[in-house]
This record gives structure tokens, C-alpha cells and sequence, in this order.
């Protein structure tokens, strides 16, 4: 009998008032359930909610650096089980261990940074237009978080959210992404171990119609802090518009890499196959276009073929292995569309294509390493995103005509270019219209100190990790003391 996991709402574990629960299982091996979670419905978010409000008095005036104290604590605990949290990753959402094992780092490095935010959270002190006047602006918590999360990086960006909310001093209701519950319980439980008190964060897990929408719908619910598909942030930003709340929104891209013709090639290589099919191509900052300098198009083309046909795909607790599975099957079938929509459109497919059919992978949602040539950047497989490991080769004349192509999306997220001339390195840095952008590097590995964000379609202009968090997390308050003993009017007096 798997295990079945509950809910932590007010400090205790309580399962949900459906009494249903759902099965969370292994993609490499989908026979496979690993544990049984809580179907909650809205009676359990209006608890969960109604906890974290009560909470939200005591947290916010506990002080900041107490705060960070504890989640000091969570990241020491974070290094301890680092291992055995990577491998049960592995086992619920694909990625191969190496990978996990970075999922959970960068969530110690975001709880190590941002627990420091405790001693920080830095404000401006600024002259007074008047004399015997003293002016400072201050960060205060926004108040109640919503934080809604995907499956892609089950520890790493619930940290990103959670982590800053709590130092800034908010209170939190969590809901995970249903494909990836256990890292999320591994997470939570271990912030509770941490010290945090009763009501501080609450965990509620459920699908996105009976738990996501009630809980952003909620009145107490100050702020939604979502990671997720284009489509569903936009149905959360219409939720969050009627009740004039604040949400923050990181959602798709179309990321692409550059390849000049002055490139190191060898280099390229490595960064563009990484950044296609790392975590099977299922990062928001995954790339899935690489634009390619024409006088170099046929030897780069080449060698990514070798290099696409020799990776190794299996589950991902075998160390020899470079490929895990896909999530689940409705998002390989939506891989397995998008391959046919780009032959009907007339790219040349150059490998895989298909789902994986060897005995070895016969069990999960395996899908092969795919690469397409002749690709037109208007091509529907150069515009939307797949979430897959597909690439999308396009060739350029030129930088301009390169920054050009990845600029003709509907997403802004990630962007590299490869070159060894400075001048282009500097070019692509100011004209590349996106959040982030590598210069000889792949479009993902992102690090927690900076900001993490995107442009256009990918966000609402906000920005994750870093000081940005706090952008998100706090509110501005601005002080005026007056020690004049008189009135004094700003903008008259002087
Ligand atoms: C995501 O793609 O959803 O930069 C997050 C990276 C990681 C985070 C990615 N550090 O690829």
C-alpha cells in the first residue's frame, strides 16, 4: 500500500474533507505510485487561509533576523537530506539525478541567501526638504501569499517563492503542482522541523480548479505568486484583477540560443544539447530554437545530430543515464502533436520525432531527442512552446538578422548567444529582449543571487529570486519624523 500524505494547515497534518485523494506516480514507470495525496476542495483552502490569517499578526512582528534564523535552520537541514530529496525527485518527476540533485541546491542556496534578507531587507534613508526632519522608506510583508507552483522544479522554485515570503515576513498557503506532491510534503515538512510556528505556512494539495482557484479567489489572499503555463496565468491575473489583488506571474518561453559564425563551436555544442534536452526540454528556460550563423549551419547541424542520436534515455536514477521521461502522457501527447504539426509545416525532421519504444523505456513517458532543420521562424514549432525535448534549427545571415528571430516571439525569458567577438557578445547583450541572456553559456542555470524573469508573454513584469524577490514579497512604507516641535509643510515651508 503506497503511503498517503496530508495537509499541514495551523501546524497539524490533517487530511482533507473530500476524504479523497489522488495518486502521485513514477513517469520513468507509471505503474509505479509513490504515494497517495489529499483531493482538497475549498473547505480546506478557506481553513488553510483562515490559519495563515490568524498567523500573520504574531509572524509579521516577529523580528526580521529571528525569521531568518529559522530558514538558516531549513537550509542546514536542506544540505543534510540533499541526497535522499534528489532521489525521491527523481523518482516522482523524471529529471535525472544529477539534475535534482541541483534542484534541491538551488533551493539551499536561495534559503542561505535570502535567510540573510533577515539582517537586510534594506530600505533608503534620504534628506528632508525641511530642517529637524528625518525620512526613511522601510519593507513591510504584503500579508497573506498565495504561492502556486509547478512541476519542473518541485523544491527549487516552491523556495523561491516561499523562502522570501517568509523571511519578508508574510504567512503562506502553498499549493504544489499534483505531479510532483512528495517534494513538495519534503519540503514543507521540513520547514516545520525548521521552527516555523503553527499557521505560518500552510500546504494544501489538490488540482487547479478545486484548490488553485478558491484559494486566489479568497478575500484574505493578499498576493499570488504563480509559476506555470501561459494559458493559466492569464486566467490567474484575470482572477487577481477583480479583487485588485497583487500577483506575480513567471510563465513561458521560447528561449534561443545564437550560434555565430566566429563561435567556439565545440562549446556550442555542449550548451545548445544541454539546454534542449535538459529535464527532457521541460524548463521555462529550456532552448528550443538555436540560430544558426549560415556559414557554419551544416557542420553545427551535424554534429547536434550525433550528439542528439547518442544521448541516453532511461529512468534517471541510473547515473549513465542523460534523458528522463516527460511528465506525464498528456504532455507527451502534446509533444508527439507538436512534432506532427512541425512535418505538416514543412520542417525536415532530422531525428526522433516518436515516443520512445525500446524495452527499457516501454514503461514510462519516454520521448526521443528531436531535432528539426529548415525551420522558419513563423513555423508554429518555432513560436510556441512545446515543453519538450524538440529543438528547432533556423538559420541566420547575420547578428541582426539573429536577434531578429529571437525577438519575433511571443515570450521573453531566456536568450545566449555564442561568439568570440566582444563587439557581438555586447550587441546581444543590449538588443536581445528578454530577461536573461548568456553570453557562452545555454539559456538555463540561472543562479539565485540575480534576478529570474522574463519579458513579454513570460511574466508580469516582476521578478523572482535575488533582492527582485522583495519587489514582490514587501510593500513600500515611507516615514516622515518631524522633530521641529512645529508644524512644518512640505513643498510651502521651504
Ligand atoms: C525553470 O526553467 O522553470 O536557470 C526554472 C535555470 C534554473 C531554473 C529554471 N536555475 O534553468
Amino acid at each position: 500500500m503506497p503511503k498517503t500524505f496530508k495537509n499541514f494547515i495551523n501546524g497539524k497534518w490533517k487530511s482533507a474533507s473530500t476524504g479523497e485523494t489522488f495518486d502521485n506516480i513514477n513517469p520513468a514507470d507509471s505503474g509505479q505510485v509513490l504515494g497517495r495525496f489529499q483531493k482538497s476542495g475549498k473547505k480546506d483552502v478557506d481553513e488553510a487561509v483562515a490559519a495563515a490569517a490568524n498567523a500573520r499578526k504574531s509572524w509579521r512582528s516577529m523580528p526580521a533576523p529571528r525569521r531568518g534564523d529559522i530558514l538558516f535552520r531549513a537550509a542546514e537541514m536542506l544540505v543534510k537530506d540533499k541526497e535522499s530529496l534528489a532521489r525521491e525527485m527523481t523518482r516522482e518527476m523524471g529529471k535525472i539525478i544529477k539534475e535534482t540533485r541541483g534542484d534541491v541546491q538551488e533551493a539551499i542556496d536561495m534559503a542561505y541567501y535570502t535567510a540573510g534578507e533577515g539582517r537586510r531587507l534594506l530600505g533608503e534613508t534620504v534628506p528632508a526638504e525641511l530642517p529637524n526632519k528625518f525620512c526613511m522608506s522601510v519593507r513591510m510583508p504584503v500579508g497573506l501569499v498565495a504561492a502556486i507552483t509547478p512541476w519542473n522544479f518541485p523544491i527549487a522554485i516552491p523556495s523561491w517563492k516561499l523562502i522570501p515570503a517568509l523571511v519578508a515576513g508574510n504567512t503562506v498557503v502553498f499549493k504544489p503542482a499534483s505531479d510532483t506532491p512528495v517534494s513538495a510534503y519534503n519540503f514543507v515538512r521540513l520547514l516545520e522541523k525548521a521552527g516555523l510556528p503553527p499557521g505560518v505556512l500552510n500546504f494544501v494539495t489538490g488540482s487547479g480548479t478545486e484548490v488553485g482557484v478558491p484559494l486566489m479567489d479568497h478575500p484574505e489572499v493578499d498576493l499570488v505568486s504563480f509559476t506555470g503555463s501561459t494559458d493559466t496565468g492569464s486566467q490567474v491575473a484575470q482572477h487577481c484583477a477583480r479583487q485588485m489583488k497583487r500577483f506575480s506571474l513567471e510563465m513561458g518561453g521560447k528561449n534561443a540560443i545564437i550560434v555565430m559564425d566566429d563561435a567556439n563551436l565545440d562549446s556550442a555544442l555542449e550548451g545548445v544539447i544541454w539546454g534542449a534536452f535538459g529535464t527532457t526540454g521541460q524548463r521555462c528556460t529550456a532552448c528550443s530554437r538555436v540560430i544558426v550563423h549560415r556559414k557554419v549551419l551544416k557542420k553545427f547541424t551535424d554534429a547536434l545530430l550525433k550528439r542528439a542520436q547518442s544521448l541516453k534515455v532511461g529512468d534517471g536514477l541510473d547515473s549513465k543515464i542523460e534523458m528522463g521521461p516527460l511528465i506525464n502522457e498528456s504532455q507527451r501527447q502534446k509533444v508527439l502533436k507538436y512534432c506532427k504539426i512541425g512535418v505538416d509545416e514543412g520542417a525536415r525532421l532530422l531525428t526522433g520525432g516518436d515516443v520512445c519504444k525500446t524495452r527499457a523505456t516501454r514503461k514510462g513517458f519516454f520521448f526521443q531527442p528531436t531535432l528539426f532543420a529548415d525551420v522558419s521562424p513563423g513555423m508554429r514549432i518555432a513560436q510556441e512552446e512545446i515543453f519538450g525535448p524538440v529543438l528547432a534549427i533556423i538559420a541566420c545571415n547575420s547578428l541582426e538578422h539573429a536577434v531578429e528571430i529571437v525577438n519575433d516571439s511571443r515570450y521573453g525569458l531566456s536568450s545566449a548567444i555564442y561568439t568570440q567577438d566582444v563587439n557581438h557578445a555586447f550587441k546581444a547583450i543590449e538588443t536581445l529582449d528578454t530577461g536573461i541572456t548568456y553570453v557562452n553559456s545555454s539559456t538555463i542555470g540561472a543562479e539565485i543571487q540575480l534576478p529570474f524573469g522574463g519579458t513579454k508573454g513570460t511574466g508580469n513584469g516582476h521578478r523572482e529570486a535575488g533582492t527582485a524577490a522583495l519587489e514582490i514579497f514587501t510593500e513600500w512604507k515611507s516615514v516622515y519624523v518631524d522633530y521641529s516641535g512645529k508644524l512644518q509643510k512640505a513643498q510651502i515651508d521651504n
